[in-house]
């Protein structure tokens, strides 16, 4: 049982089937074999309505496909720079990537094998055309926390909900895993709550394989976040 002070959300990042081999778009190398720990986490005593499943939800051409360009760009290696649509001087540069989790394709589902019955909520991310959004939380704009038109809507969750801890798993761990529980921190400083954020190794698998993972662990650990093991989760929670 976790102590009466501490109210956890579970926070299950872009399961999907095109970043799980053997089919997926931009299958993330291992990428299914994190099922068996989120199920076990969606067993724990989280409030229902807080395990919460996000899922990347793409238009058919979205800024950041390699084939919305012209000429198409390299999936995987070329870089983008895109700009703020309400602000054109302002970009950032992000990465050309594969078509995927495109709206209304078997691709976007939630990974096969997961168990959606215990999802007590899902939260839909990059919808804009215009827009990398790799944290559930906001875009790379750094858009006000709770501005609901580009995310908001996770931190009013919790916010709302008060939650005070958010364990978080998924795909893939060196982008949208890691932007997620990084703003998870920032954020929480913003708002005066201070969530406290925990990444479940076992839980994740990335881009860029074990190396991928351990500079993504690096800037974790750096921003804050606790990057633990399962069986320390379960004590806890
Ligand atoms: C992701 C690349 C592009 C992710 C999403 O979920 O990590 N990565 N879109
Ligand atoms: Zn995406």
């Amino acid at each position: 049982m976790s102590p009466p002070s501490r109210r956890p959300a579970l926070l299950i990042i872009d399961v999907q089937e095109d970043f799980c081999p053997p089919n997926g778009s931009l299958a993330v190398p291992d990428g299914r074999s994190i099922l068996p720990t989120i199920n076990t986490l969606l067993a724990l005593p989280f409030p229902p309505h807080l395990k919460i499943a996000t899922k990347d939800h793409h238009p058919p051409t979205h800024v950041s496909f390699h084939t919305s360009h012209n000429p198409p760009l390299q999936p995987f290696t070329s870089t983008i720079t895109i700009a703020n649509p309400n602000n054109p001087n302002e970009t950032y540069v992000s990465q050309a990537w594969p078509v995927h989790c495109v709206v209304g394709t078997p691709g976007n589902d939630l990974a096969d094998g997961l168990d959606v019955d215990k999802i007590g909520r899902v939260v839909l991310k990059g919808r804009d055309p215009r827009v990398e959004m790799y944290s559930a939380f906001r875009t790379p704009l750094r858009n006000p926390p709770l501005e609901t038109e580009n995310g908001g809507e996770l931190a009013k969750i919790l916010l709302e909900e008060e939650v005070t801890d958010v364990v978080v798993v998924g795909l893939a761990g060196d982008y949208c895993v890691k932007a997620s529980a990084v703003d998870c921190v920032e954020i929480g400083r913003e708002l005066g709550k201070g969530w406290r954020c925990w990444v479940v190794e076992e839980g994740v698998r990335s881009v860029g394989g074990e190396e991928g993972w351990e500079e993504a662990k690096r800037v974790l650990e750096e921003k804050g976040v606790a990057v633990v093991r399962l069986d320390a989760v379960k004590e806890q929670f």
